[in-house]
């Protein structure tokens, strides 16, 4: 334990006491801990909710439950040990797949004997006399540490809708993000889901297979793109063994931390038919790389308008009712300005004979009944419900946490108006607290893992740096914060994200404050704060 904290051990406090204390076991909070255990050789300890690790694959348990990045990708790249020592069997990873793999690592680091499982962070404050941080759990657990730092992903905090009438349905209802673990039996039942971000469109193929009748509710119409997952091959597996080095160097340099880079061409660069052509290979291909085939899709209207078309004109295709069809191809935002999913058998669900599709837009909710959902045109009896209604993104599970900084200030006060922070790590008035993926960063713009990994090497460094310098605190300046603050909008604003509602602005939560919260392009991102580091943590301020 460092020095200058083991001393109040005795005196001031009946917390636990460590070095550092980490919020939350998924790939963030396990990887944080293996990095200031393992390397740094100070004490640290994980809260976490959960009875496992997990983190959002714990959670989110849903039917067709998959990550939209690759598997090869979607791993730990910093422990040549742990990369040769898994094999994935899918080109994306279920989330079993995930949860297996999680606790093969975990294993693997021995780290679950410094994970306390079923706490539930419920406060975290900064006594300034003591410059520790105490964090309580719901479970009445008590904790302090000098460093705290929060791996409680962006993704989190559920967002279930206030629809009228919730508690008088006397069917069953499930949010898609706290899934139950012993499953949900679908068969002869009438089935709603409600919402078709990523989520619903992973699991309304699932839920239709599994139910006697599924009604969609749809608000908004989306895009999505054929996953085209398959099982890997012994070629293909043999190739990331050999090359993981150079697929984690690609992911690093890359704006979206994929294992491809993005084509150096315009999507005017080529002839109609060229273009059409490699529209028809990327889709054939499936996933995300599609985004990848030209590098102003996100930058240029009349260029995503390109690419937006090609792909409501494929769902015409596949969908057979002219009806159906219109209402799913209606999209009213461009393609990838929120996040595109990706789909088994999606649309090809609408083409099923016990499957209804309900658009919201025309008939909007008015409030859930004893028996279904009635909307401005009818009632949907309905024996279960399900919410793919996502997330209040980014700042939500950081509110949770009830965190209160020097002199008692609330971050949910400081964020009122949105997100304001340095670099997505620190926030002026939160001494020694870091951010791990925090709003401000590339996070959610990313193949997560690498924002995860960057993050994590990064705090470790600036730990050791506070510790080799006899500092007490560290902390960002006001002055520091603000600039970054300009520059996420004015990066933000180079791009189409702002142009539509989507969770990246807070807009799928009512009263949510319209702000930008993650930041596009991981290697300007990474540089940035290689930089920062290099010139002696500049924007930060040490306390001796
Ligand atoms: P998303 O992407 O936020 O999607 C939520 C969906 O739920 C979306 O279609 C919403 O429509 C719909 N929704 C939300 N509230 C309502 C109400 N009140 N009535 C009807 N429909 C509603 O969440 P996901 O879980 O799908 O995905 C989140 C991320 O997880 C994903 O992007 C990946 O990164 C993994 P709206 O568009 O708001 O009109």
């Amino acid at each position: 334990m460092l020095d200058a904290v083991s001393p109040l051990a005795a005196t001031s406090t009946e917390a636990k006491l460590y070095d550092a204390l980490i919020i939350g076991a998924g790939f963030a909070g396990m990887y944080q801990l293996h990095s200031l255990r393992d390397r740094l050789g100070i004490s640290a300890h994980v809260l976490e909710a959960g009875d496992g690790v997990g983190g959002t694959w714990y959670w989110n348990r849903y039917p067709g439950a998959r990550c939209d990045s690759e598997s090869h990708s979607y791993c730990y790249h910093f422990s040549d040990e742990l990369v040769q020592g898994w094999e994935w069997s899918e080109r994306y990873p279920s989330q079993p797949e995930i949860l297996r793999y999680l606790n093969y690592a975990a294993d693997k680091l021995d780290l679950k004997r410094d994970i306390t499982f079923k706490a539930r962070v419920v406060s975290a404050s900064y006594d300034e006399g003591e410059n520790l941080w105490h964090v309580r759990t719901e479970q009445g657990g008590h904790y302090a540490a000098r460093f705290l730092i929060t791996a409680v992903g962006c993704l989190s905090s559920a967002n279930l809708p206030k629809i009228d009438g919730i508690s008088d349905f006397q069917g069953k209802w499930y949010h898609t993000g706290e899934w139950p673990h012993e499953g949900v039996d679908f068969s002869g039942k009438r089935v709603g889901v409600i919402g078709t971000g990523s989520t619903g469109i992973q699991a309304i193929p699932v839920v239709a297979a599994a139910a006697k009748h599924l009604t969609v509710f749809q608000r908004t119409a989306n895009y999505s793109i054929p996953a085209r997952n398959a099982p890997l091959t012994d070629d293909f597996k043999k190739y990331v063994r050999e090359n993981f080095a150079e697929i984690r160097d690609v992911m690093r340099s890359t704006v979206n931390g994929h294992p491809w880079r993005i084509a150096d061409r315009s999507v005017f660069d080529v002839s109609d038919e060229e273009r059409d052509k490699i529209f028809e290979m990327a889709w054939e291909k499936g996933g995300l790389r599609l985004r990848a085939e030209f590098r102003d899709v996100l930058t240029n209207e009349e260029a995503n308008e390109v690419v937006s078309a090609f792909l409501k004109k494929k769902i015409g295709q596949i969908v057979k009712d002219p009806a159906k069809a219109a209402i799913l191809a209606d999209i009213d935002h461009g393609f990838a300005t929120k996040r595109p999913p990706i789909d088994t058998g999606y649309f090809e669900t609408y083409n099923r004979d016990n499957v209804a599709l309900v658009n919201l837009r025309a008939e909007p909710i008015e409030r859930i009944t004893a028996t279904g959902v009635k909307t401005s045109k009818g009632e949907y009896p309905l024996d279960i419900i399900v919410f793919a209604t996502g997330f209040d993104a980014m700042t939500g599970p950081l509110f949770n946490l009830n965190i209160a900084g020097r002199n008692g200030l609330a971050l949910r006060d400081v964020w009122r108006e949105g997100p304001r922070s340095y670099l997505g790590l620190q926030v002026v008035g939160f001494p020694n607290l870091f951010t791990i993926t925090g709003p401000g960063s590339p996070s959610v713009l990313t193949n997560m893992i690498v924002s995860i990994e960057h993050h994590v090497e990064w705090i470790t460094r600036c730990m050791q740096h506070v510790v080799a310098s006899n500092a007490q605190t560290i902390e960002t300046t006001q002055q520091a914060q603000d600039a970054w603050v300009t520059h996420v909008n004015a990066v933000a604003d180079m791009t189409l994200f702002p142009s539509c509602n989507s969770w990246y602005l807070g807009a799928n939560v009512p009263g949510k404050p319209r702000v930008f919260m993650p930041l596009p392009g991981f290697p300007d991102y990474a540089q940035r704060c290689s930089d920062v580091e290099s010139n002696d943590y500049r924007g930060f301020e040490l306390t001796r």
